[in-house]
């Protein structure tokens, strides 16, 4: 098992990749999408949201590009790091396959040529989040130990998701006054069979593997919009809809730890035996959807000690990376709450 860091766009710089090797990580899991760019959120912790959400989606026609992707990886290698996994689509590239629009075949065509580039770059994971409310229904408050301001959940937002957002960003901001039709489950788990169907062939040639992030938070309907994996059985459903060894699982512990259904340790048990999970997102929590805090990793309600020997006893060799954590009180409330969490999974997997 690795031990890794998940960097936001704006830290792809040479002083995180050295924090990272500083906390003991090997290897990086970045997000090219700016979930802060164009939004209120501070850019010192994970974003949280608003009225516009995450902030502006990317350009449709604007791919990342094969050099883009080359040199961020030289620069990691250079740092003396791994580059894993890109984490998450841009919503430009993808929302009319989320939405079943009219841009869908054009969209799949460049969700291709994207894994393509991540493959000849031998980039081996491309996360996401096939939803379309995204993660929403956050609440904010000083939760964790010592006060320290962490997220939770006190409910669910219902509040509709206006036509020209998805995936809590805003990909069209001329769009008319409106909002999302609602769908059934079976209709986005059918969306979800096409994205499969069309993406895991080229995922397989290029050596890519799609790795699926579960709902967070994990409850039936958020915004009004079905989820799809939110009871650990779901991941089970979303396995065997395509036998592709390129449909894998970013399983995150923290988002599993809030569903109301299942043992969590007999979950990380059945999807570590299968050898499905791409890679893993380490967060402790306490409580269950619709209400629950997260909490720091050592001091929730998963025993992360537990978790991990799981993981290694089914021989997962994969990367592992904190998911999120509360923000710590000093100057540097994301790389304290970072460095406290990889500390911590350090020092147990040293004794496994
Ligand atoms: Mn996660």
């Amino acid at each position: 098992m690795k031990i890794g860091l998940g960097l936001y766009r704006h830290q792809l710089d040479r002083a995180h990749f050295d924090f990272a090797r500083q906390c003991g990580a090997t290897h990086l899991v970045v997000h090219l999408v700016d979930y802060f760019g164009h939004s209120d959120n501070p850019r010192d912790n994970q974003p949280t949201g608003g009225a516009g959400g995450w902030g502006r989606a990317g350009q449709a026609s604007q791919l990342w590009t094969v050099e883009e992707l080359r040199s961020l990886k030289q620069e990691i290698n250079a740092a003396g790091l791994e580059l894993e996994a890109i984490e998450n689509f841009d919503p430009a590239h993808w929302y009319d396959v989320l939405l079943d629009g009219p841009r869908k075949q054009q969209q799949l065509e460049n969700l291709k040529t994207i894994v393509r580039r991540l493959g000849q770059v031998s980039i081996p994971v491309l996360g996401y989040n096939f939803s379309i409310a995204g993660v929403a229904s956050r609440v904010t408050g000083p939760f964790a130990r010592g006060h320290a301001m962490s997220v939770g959940m006190d409910g669910v937002d219902e509040t509709p998701v206006p036509l020209g957002m998805v995936w809590n960003m805003v990909y069209d901001a001329d769009a008319p006054a409106g909002t999302l039709p609602e769908i059934s489950h079976e209709e986005l788990w059918r969306r979800l069979g096409g994205f499969l169907k069309a993406l895991l062939p080229v995922a397989e040639e290029a050596g890519v593997k799609l790795a699926a992030h579960p709902d967070d938070p994990p409850v039936p309907r958020v915004r009004r919009q079905p989820r799809l994996v939110y009871q650990p059985d779901m991941y089970q459903r979303l396995i065997d809809l395509n036998p592709s060894p390129a449909n894998m699982l970013e399983f995150c512990v923290g988002t599993l730890a809030e569903m109301t259904e299942g043992d969590l340790y007999e979950v990380v048990e059945r999807y570590s035996r299968q050898g499905r999970i791409a890679y893993v997102h380490l967060r402790n929590i306490t409580g269950q959807a619709p209400h629950y805090r997260e909490t720091f990793i050592d001091d929730g309600d998963v025993d992360m000690t537990r978790v991990l020997s799981i993981l290694a006893r089914n021989d997962f060799d994969g990367v592992v990376i904190p998911d999120h954590t509360p923000q710590m009180s000093c100057a540097a409330p994301w790389h304290a709450g970072m460095a406290h969490a990889l500390g911590f999974i350090q020092g147990v997997l040293k004794r496994q």
